[in-house]
């Protein structure tokens, strides 16, 4: 629980009350990873898809220093449209909250107030992780709240643009389990390739699998996990055509001295501009695929959510 202020929607609270199937929905890939209209209409999208597999959508933000789990449409298009949205992660909680700032939250920052709302599932894109040039030096906090807080984290692995064998290492260290939904391998984000030197640490076939590992991982004693399934094979962007984009928008990112937290929005927007659209097609896609199988996930552990609220039981 927050100790201070904070918003529920009514739907969400009165499925968290009856201890129905809830998704946690990142805002900053509403407010940074995906420009205006794409956006809007991916985040109402993904909410739809996880009403749809009957569980109840819980995007978060924090509005005006107010953490909010459950934004309304309105709350959505507000967040959709507006510039300028800070990017919150979890180090800047605590800032935004106690200067009453409205941002957009990272996969950390959204972990964290999923925890304490008491969601365990949340969908998104592709989480943070290790970047690829030593210099600037660049880990996100993401894999960091992934090791420490009893989240389930479904998405397409890693952004491309991350050094992925390195980001897998840093969550092997950190204790936490990627598993690969009908893969063998951890996805490059919208890069169909499968790249075999990145094997998943469990393969599950179903849902309810996955469900069954996650319980026993928190049981554990751990925090969170990983649930990577494929980008739609139909949208996924070959390998090469993905590595000439990055090299030119890390160049342009360079010349205009862009790094810290703008460097990933910046990236994205460049790559997409070079692909044209191709890259907004696929992120989309894979959001809402992530989404539903999120919420399958989410009713499959409402059945085993006895033994998460008595953890220590092993
Ligand atoms: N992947 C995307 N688009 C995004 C992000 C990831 O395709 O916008 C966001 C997520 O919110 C993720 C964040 O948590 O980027 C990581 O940022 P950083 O590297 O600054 O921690
Ligand atoms: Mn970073």
């Amino acid at each position: 629980m927050f100790p201070q202020e904070w918003a529920m929607s009514d739907e969400v609270r009165q499925a968290l009350h009856n201890r129905q199937a809830v998704v946690a929905l990142e805002s900053t890939l509403i407010a940074h990873g995906l420009p205006y209209p794409v956006n809007q209409e991916t985040a109402l999208e993904a909410e739809e898809v996880i009403r749809a597999a009957g569980a109840v959508p819980a995007t978060i933000a924090v509005l005006a220093g107010v953490p909010t789990v459950g934004l309304s449409p309105a709350q959505i298009a507000e967040l959709a449209r507006r510039e300028q949205v800070r990017k919150a992660s979890r180090r800047d909680l605590a800032a935004v909250i106690a200067l009453q700032q409205t941002a957009a939250t990272t996969v950390a920052a959204t972990m964290a107030l999923a925890a304490a709302a008491g969601i365990r599932v949340f969908a998104t894109g592709g989480i943070g992780g290790a970047h690829r040039d030593a210099e600037p030096f660049d880990i996100s906090a993401d894999v960091v709240e992934l090791a420490r807080t009893p989240v389930f984290t479904i998405c397409t692995g890693a952004k491309s643009l991350l050094h992925l064998p390195r980001t897998l290492e840093i969550l092997e260290t950190l204790g936490v389990p990627v598993l690969g939904y009908q893969t063998e391998t951890f996805p490059a984000f919208y890069v169909g390739d499968p790249v075999p030197t990145l094997p998943v640490s469990a393969r599950v076939e179903t849902p309810q699998q996955a469900a069954a590992i996650f319980a026993t991982h928190v049981r554990l004693g751990g925090g969170g996990a990983l649930l990577a399934q494929a980008c739609p094979a139909e949208l996924a962007i070959p390998q090469v055509e993905f590595d000439a984009w990055l090299a030119q928008a890390t160049h342009q990112a360079q010349v205009q001295g862009i790094g810290g937290p703008r460097l990933t929005p910046f990236l994205l927007a460049r790559i997409a501009e070079a692909s044209g659209g191709r890259t907004l097609q696929a992120n989309r896609a894979l959001i809402v695929a992530n989404a539903r199988l999120a919420a399958e996930v989410a009713v499959a552990l409402t059945a085993q959510a006895a033994e998460l609220r008595n953890p220590g039981r092993f």
